[in-house]
Order: structure tokens, then sequence, then C-alpha cells
């Protein structure tokens, strides 16, 4: 019998919204009966030859800063069944590394990104879309909080980036892709409701295929 189609999860928002939380807290579901696969839009960004003093001022707020060819390729293959080499993208060398990750085909597949529903392409891909949607001021801080702690950034930097490209880029770009949005998630991962929710329609639509 023919495989029955996986099925792909969009999860948005702008950044440090919680998009990660409440894709791993879909992930954490599943994992143990079935096959799930996260993948972050962040692993697609463009690889650059620019030196590392040029590459910090890339805005890596707006569309093209992503290879989305390969991201939608990706994703086409795995709904073919196919395995992928995800890429690894390094935050504090603002650049894409030479390793990749050797991804299997799996029944749940699971995307977030600042700007998955920006690109159509990817938009037809997915059966659900969700919007993260948490206040300037608390991403701002949560922000501020990671990037020192996980992303080598110091204080200044964060602001700079923050003013220059971060906040203007999702006014322009981020937020209006809410519209695509099946479900608009406040606060992300603390949002029990919301994920349980999710969790219950991920499991009728692979009930429904017979992904079980
Ligand atoms: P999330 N980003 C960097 O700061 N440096 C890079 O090399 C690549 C990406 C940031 C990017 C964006 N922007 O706001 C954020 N800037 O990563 C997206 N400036 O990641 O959604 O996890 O916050
Ligand atoms: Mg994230």
């Amino acid at each position: 019998m023919e495989q029955q189609k996986p099925i792909v999860i969009g999860i948005t928002g702008g950044s440090a919204s919680g998009k990660t939380s409440v894709a791993h807290e879909i992930f954490d579901h599943f994992e143990a009966t079935r096959s799930v696969t996260l993948i972050a839009q962040d692993s697609y960004y463009k690889h650059s030859d620019l030196p590392f003093a040029q590459r910090k001022l890339i805005n890596y707020d707006h569309p093209l800063a992503f290879d989305n060819d390969l991201l939608v390729a990706d994703i086409e293959r795995l709904l073919h069944r196919q395995a992928i080499e995800k890429p690894v993208y390094d935050y504090t060398d603002h650049n894409r590394t030479s390793d990749t990750i050797h991804v299997e085909p799996t029944d749940v597949i699971i995307l977030e990104g600042i700007l998955i529903l920006a690109e159509k392409e990817l938009r037809e891909l997915m059966d659900i879309k969700i919007f993260v949607d948490t206040d300037d001021d608390i991403r701002v801080l949560r922000r501020i909080k990671r990037d020192t702690v996980e992303r080598g950034r110091s204080l200044d930097d964060i602001i700079n980036q923050y003013q220059s490209t971060v906040k203007p880029m999702y006014h322009e770009f981020v937020e209006p892709t809410k519209r695509y949005a099946d479900l608009i998630v406040p606060e992300g991962g603390q949002n029990k409701v919301a994920i349980d929710l999710l969790v219950t329609k991920v499991q009728a639509i692979l009930d429904q295929r017979g992904l079980i």
C-alpha cells in the first residue's frame, strides 16, 4: 500500500515569541509514539562568503536572508518519504557550517521560523499554520536573555540589531503573515490550552490519514 502523506505543521511569530517552545511541546508529545521531525528555518540561512565583520551586518530578518528554495526542496523530499541532509547554522559565526544532519522521513514534520508564512510555496506545503503572538516588550526581553547566553551577543549588539532590523522587519514582513495563520496563539509555550488543542488536531489528522 502506498504510504500516506506526512503532516506538516508550520509555526511562526516574531523573534523570541515562543515559536521554538511551541514546536518542542508538540514534538515532545508525539516523539514517544511516532516519528517526528523538527525543522527550523534558521538552519536554512544562506551561506555567505563575506568576512565576519560584514556578515554581522546582514539583515537576517529579511525574507531574502533564507535559502527558501532548499527549504522547500527538503520539505518536499520528506513528503515523498525521502531522507534529507539538513544544514547546520552557527549564530555566533553568522554563517552556515559545513556540517549537515541526516534526517529520515517522518509522519509529523514541524517547521518553525520567523518567515515561513511569507513564502507561498512553503505555505502550500503546510496542513496547519500557527502564528505565535507575543507582545514586543516581552520578546525583546527574552531576546536579550537568550542571545547573551546562547548566541554569544553583547547587550549593545542586541539593541543595535533590534532597532536596525529586527523591529522594522517584524512589522514589514513577519506581522503581515498573521493573515495566513489558521490559529493565533498568544504567549507561545506557556499556553497549555492552545498546545492541547493543537496536539488533539494533529492526532485527528494522523488518524484520518491512517498514520496511526
Ligand atoms: P529566532 N540572527 C542573528 O542574529 N544572526 C544570524 O547570523 C542569523 C540570525 C537572528 C535574526 C532573527 N536576526 O531576528 C533571529 N537578527 O535570529 C531569528 N538581527 O531567530 O526566531 O529564533 O529569534
Ligand atoms: Mg527560536
